[in-house]
């Protein structure tokens, strides 16, 4: 059975944001588990449950087996085209419309906050929307990839094997995506982390940052792993608990 906040501890968030000036959320993949979107670490299931998704999001698989590694993002790109934001994402998207420094970065590569309405994002690990070529990262058309299920096509320009624009175990982020990060972390005065299980670099650190910078931070998960030392902990799913904090903060 999972605990969920009291209205009396959101309340207390809520008195913060709204008298906020600067506020950034990090979202993870629990954000979109109501959705219908497995998180990255649930189990595989279906064709996959053979699979660790941590060892299919590295270049070395792709080097070892690009068509096996090609069908998985495949097919994530087909479920996601079937998902739609849910009221987590759309509350996320109320609350930039209230904040005049709203700052959302994601680790998330499905597009729903766009598709909720979001605009300030930061996508730090990448999109499932883009594609690139392995060897230089020209960018390859979602023409092509759409028309090739079963194994990477080739990029026109170069020659080398067409690849996820994601960032996988080993590779460094997007430098501008690390930028606003830090700039977002600097002014914020209350930073949500969502549905993250904080497990991987460098967004797993942002807490501390923020907290480093002088912000209050807010863990919202319905799992207490996720907690991070001296941050409040909102215990719940995003859909449930975010909705009633932009309620509380903005009831009308
Ligand atoms: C709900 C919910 C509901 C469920 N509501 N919540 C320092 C120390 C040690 C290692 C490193 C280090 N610095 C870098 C590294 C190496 C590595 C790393 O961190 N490894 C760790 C595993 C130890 N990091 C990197 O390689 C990064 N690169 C880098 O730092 O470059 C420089 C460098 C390289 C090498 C060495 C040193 C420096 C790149 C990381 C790229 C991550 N890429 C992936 C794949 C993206 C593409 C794809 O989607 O396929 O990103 S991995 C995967 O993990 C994905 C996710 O974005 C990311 C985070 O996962 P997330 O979102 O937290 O999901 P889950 O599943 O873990 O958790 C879900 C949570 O939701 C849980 O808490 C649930 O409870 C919760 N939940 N229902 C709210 N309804």
């Amino acid at each position: 059975m999972i605990i969920l906040a009291t209205d009396n501890q959101i309340q207390k968030v809520a008195d913060q944001l709204c008298i906020a000036k600067s506020v950034a959320v990090l979202t993870g993949a629990g954000v979109s588990a109501e959705s219908g979107i497995p998180t990255f670490r649930d189990s595989l299931t279906g064709l996959w449950s053979n699979f660790n998704a941590e060892e299919l999001a590295t270049p070395m698989a792709f080097r070892k087996n690009p068509e096996l590694v090609w069908q998985w993002y495949y097919s994530r790109r087909i479920k996601n085209s079937s998902c739609k934001p849910n009221f987590g994402h759309l509350a996320l998207a109320k609350m930039e419309s209230k904040i005049d420094d709203f700052s959302l970065i994601t680790q998330n590569v499905d597009g729903l906050h766009q598709a909720a309405g979001s605009k300030n994002i930061i996508e730090l690990h990448g999109s499932l929307q883009n594609f690139i070529c392995f060897d230089n990262h020209h960018h390859i058309e979602n023409h092509i990839v759409d028309s090739s299920p079963e194994k990477p096509p080739y990029c026109s320009i170069c020659g080398s094997l067409a690849r996820p624009g994601v960032v996988w175990f080993g590779e460094v982020l997007p430098e501008l995506a690390i930028r606003s990060s830090m700039e977002a972390l600097e002014k914020a005065n209350i930073f949500l982390v969502v549905g993250t299980s904080g497990q991987v670099q460098p967004a797993a650190s942002f807490g501390l940052i923020a907290q480093k910078n002088g912000a209050t931070v807010v863990v919202i998960n319905p799992d207490e792993s996720a907690r991070i030392e001296n941050a409040i902990f909102l215990q719940g799913p995003a859909g449930e608990i975010l909705p009633k904090l932009v309620s509380l903060t903005w009831p009308t």
